[in-house]
C-alpha cells in the first residue's frame, strides 16, 4: 500500500493549548506523525512516498478563501501588530450572538479580530510553520487520493496537522484545512461519482459534516464519543442527518464511554450497511486512533486487534479507499495502532 508523507509537518510544533480552562502541553505533536511513518516504513507491505504539489485551488473549492488568507498571514501580522510571540491565538470569538440582528462589519481591521472571525476555540495555535505544514497536509491527502483514483485499491495519507474539525469558514480543534473534505470534494469533482467520508476518529468531524451537510453526492458517516459528553459538544448528535438536497446523507453514531471492540464493531457494521446502500465510487476514511483504550484525551476502549478488525471490515466493502490520519495521542502506541488498522484494510 502506498503511504504519502511529507517532513514539512515538522514545522508545525505547537507548545500548548487551553484545555478546560487550563494551559497544558499540546497533544498534537510532531512525534505523532514520525511514529506513524516509522511503524509503516518498517513493514514491507507499505511504501512511503513524497507528495506532489497541488496549489491552493482545491483548498479554495472547499473553504472560504479568507480562511487561507488568515492562516497564511496572521502569524506575521501578529508579530508586527501585537508583539513578537511564538504562538498566536485569538482572544475573542465571533459568536453568532455577538452581532445578532446586525450586518457583518464591512472589514475587520485588526489581526486579533481576524483571528476571532476565523477560529472557534483555544487549542489551535498558529506557529511560524503552521501554514506550510497545513498546506503540505493537503498535498499529502490529494496525492494519496490521486493514487487511488489511478487504480490503487487503497492508500494512506499521513496528514498532519489533522483536518476534520475545520469547517468551510472556521478553523479549530487542532485542524486548519480539512484534508479529507478537500480530497473528497476534489475526487467528486473530477470523477463525477459519489464519495463517502467515513470518520472513525474519537471526535465528531464537525467540519467535514458542515462542508457536506447539504450535498447529495457526498455522504458523511461518523462513529464518535457522544457530544453529550465529548468534544466538540455542539455538533455530532444522532438527529443531524443532512439538509436540503443532502437530507439523509449524514449519519452520526454517538458512542458511550468505555465502548469496547465488540460493541464498536457492531456499530461499525451498521455504518458500513449505510455506506454500501449509498453507492459511492470512492471511500475516504478519516482515520483517528484516539479511540484507543489508553488515549490520553478520549474514553473508548478499542484495542490493537480491534483496529485490525475495523480495517478488515472496511476493506470488505470492496470500495477504492484512501485513509487519512486524524487524531491519536497515545504517543507510545499511535504508530502501531495505525499500522494495525491499515494491515486490516490491506486485506
Ligand atoms: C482533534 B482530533 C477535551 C479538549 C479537546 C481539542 C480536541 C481536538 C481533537 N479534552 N481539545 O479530532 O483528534
Ligand atoms: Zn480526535
Amino acid at each position: 500500500m502506498r503511504v504519502v508523507h511529507s517532513p514539512t509537518h515538522l514545522r508545525h510544533d505547537p507548545g500548548f493549548e487551553v484545555e478546560h480552562g487550563l494551559l497544558v502541553g499540546h497533544h498534537e505533536l510532531p512525534i505523532r506523525a514520525e511514529r506513524v511513518v516509522q511503524a509503516l516504513a518498517a513493514d514491507d507491505r507499505f511504501v512511503v512516498e513524497a507528495p506532489t504539489a497541488w496549489g491552493t485551488a482545491p483548498i479554495d473549492a472547499v473553504h472560504e478563501p479568507g480562511l487561507g488568507r488568515v492562516l497564511a498571514g496572521a502569524w506575521d501580522a501578529f508579530q508586527d501588530e501585537v508583539r513578537p510571540q511564538r504562538e498566536v491565538f485569538p482572544d475573542v470569538f465571533w459568536h453568532h450572538g455577538l452581532r445578532a440582528g446586525m450586518d457583518a462589519p464591512v472589514e475587520i481591521p485588526s489581526v486579533l479580530g481576524g483571528l476571532g472571525r476565523w477560529c472557534f476555540e483555544m487549542a489551535t495555535p498558529l506557529v511560524a510553520g503552521t501554514y506550510a505544514a497545513a498546506r503540505a497536509a493537503v498535498d499529502v491527502a490529494l496525492s494519496a487520493t490521486r493514487a487511488v483514483l489511478d487504480g490503487d485499491r487503497a492508500a494512506f495519507a499521513i496528514c498532519r496537522p489533522p483536518g476534520h474539525h475545520a469547517a468551510r469558514s472556521v478553523y479549530g480543534g487542532f485542524c486548519y484545512f480539512n484534508n479529507a473534505a478537500i480530497a473528497a470534494h476534489q475526487a467528486a469533482s473530477v470523477t463525477g461519482a459519489k464519495v463517502t467520508v467515513l470518520d472513525v476518529d474519537y471526535h465528531h468531524g464537525n467540519g467535514t459534516q458542515q462542508i457536506f451537510y447539504d450535498r447529495a453526492d457526498v455522504q458523511y458517516v461518523s462513529l464518535h464519543g457522544d457530544p453529550a459528553r465529548a468534544y466538540p459538544y455542539l455538533v455530532g448528535f444522532a438527529d443531524e442527518t443532512g439538509a436540503g438536497a443532502g437530507r439523509g446523507t449524514t449519519l452520526n453514531l454517538p458512542l458511550a464511554a468505555g465502548t469496547d471492540d465488540d460493541a464498536y464493531l457492531r456499530r461499525l457494521g451498521g455504518a458500513l450497511e449505510a455506506i454500501d446502500a449509498f453507492g459511492a465510487g470512492l471511500l475516504v476514511v478519516s482515520l483517528g486512533v484516539d479511540t484507543f483504550a489508553t488515549d490520553p484525551i478520549s474514553d473508548l476502549a478499542i484495542t490493537q486487534d480491534g483496529f485490525e478488525r475495523c480495517g478488515r471490515a472496511v476493506a470488505d466493502l470492496g470500495l477504492p479507499t484512501v485513509a487519512m490520519l486524524e487524531g491519536g495521542y497515545d504517543l507510545a502506541a499511535v504508530g502501531e495502532n495505525v499500522r494495525r488498522w491499515l494491515v486490516g484494510l490491506n486485506g
